[in-house]
């Protein structure tokens, strides 16, 4: 048993929470995670608000368990898919890439638990402050935009920064990282990377190979310039994005650049032109399992490891 303060507040079995994603996290990842006893997540990424009812549809009909839907905060829809969550009384909402302070108290007054992902200290005290029931603190080993703190560091600082749970995220694949946020006070994990390389997972073959295939060393992080990073697997595509960018291309031309290849990605198949988004930990990502096997896998290992630790001691 895995029993903390993040399965009791979501009503889950295991202190799993599956990352998000734009593209990936469509409603066959996100029914068969919480199928599976964790909290799967759809991302929203920037699409219309039809698209995610229609996902939400497809989820509820696929699982009974709790769900969550993520919004990345740049959304040119974000408003809207916040206001459709709560008309379909979403269970869970999570938000990442900014400050979701105005959509706290609404999404709370509908029933919502509201989930923000946060990358510093100090952003995650002003949610509590606004009402968020617990947060994600996001290490910069994610994959797709991340911040400018290692896990490592960000995890300890934000549980002694606020009293609501912590959600460790970024570099976490398996039971050991699990059992190692535990020992940092966190609540749980969010994985992203680890997910995509599920038999649920929409991503094409071509995208879950690439993780399958990369090291510790695989990702790089384009998007500085413009003040949106977000680390990816490293390709031609993320090789010319650095190269325009050295040479000092404007905004404009840096996001055109970049507009369309997650897309390209996921659902082409396309390792050369598009955006493998990924965290450091792909190289620890070897196999592709059923969400279920997964999710199990991962809790079996951190009980054993937590169980075995202090025999681990020489005394
Ligand atoms: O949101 C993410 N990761 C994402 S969203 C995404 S969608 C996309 N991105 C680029 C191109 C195409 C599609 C891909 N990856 N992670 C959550 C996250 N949030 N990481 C870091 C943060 C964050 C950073 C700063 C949260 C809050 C924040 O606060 C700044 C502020 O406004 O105070």
């Amino acid at each position: 048993m895995l029993k903390t303060a993040l399965t009791d507040l979501l009503g889950i079995r295991y202190p799993i929470i599956q990352g998000g994603m734009a593209w990936v996290a469509t409603w066959e990842l996100a029914s068969a995670v919480s199928e599976a006893g964790a909290l799967g997540v759809l991302g929203a990424g920037n699409a219309p608000v039809n698209w995610v009812r229609e996902q939400i549809h497809q989820i509820r009909a696929h699982t009974a368990n709790p769900f969550g839907v993520n919004i990345p905060l740049f959304s040119p829809f974000a408003a809207e898919v916040v206001e459709l969550c709560i008309a379909e009384k979403v269970p869970v909402l999570t938000t990442g890439a900014g400050n979701p302070t105005p959509y706290i108290k609404p999404a709370k007054e509908a029933g919502i638990i509201v989930i923000p992902v946060v990358a510093s200290a100090a952003l995650a005290q002003r949610l509590e402050r606004a009402g968020a029931d617990a947060v994600i603190a996001e290490g910069e080993e994610s994959g797709g935009h991340i911040g400018e703190v290692t896990t490592m560091a960000l995890v300890p600082q934000v549980v002694d920064a606020v009293r609501i749970p912590v959600i460790a995220a970024g570099g976490f694949a398996d039971g050991r990282g699990l059992a190692a946020a535990l020992a940092l006070g966190a609540a749980g994990v969010q994985m992203g990377t680890r997910f995509i390389c599920t038999e649920e997972c929409i991503a094409h073959p071509n995208y879950k190979q690439a993780i399958l295939k990369a090291n510790e060393r695989s990702t790089m992080v384009t998007g500085y310039s413009i003040g949106h990073p977000v680390r990816c697997l490293r390709n031609p595509m993320a090789r010319d994005f650095e190269a325009l960018e050295k040479r000092g291309a404007s905004e404009q031309e840096v996001i055109e650049f970049g507009t369309g290849r997650l897309r390209k990605a996921v659902l082409e198949g396309d390792v050369v032109h598009g955006s493998l988004m990924a965290g450091q930990i792909a190289g620890l990502v070897r196999d592709i399992v059923p969400a279920k096997v997964l999710v199990e896998r991962i809790a079996q290992e951190a009980e054993d490891i937590l169980q075995r630790l202090p025999a681990q001691l020489i005394r």
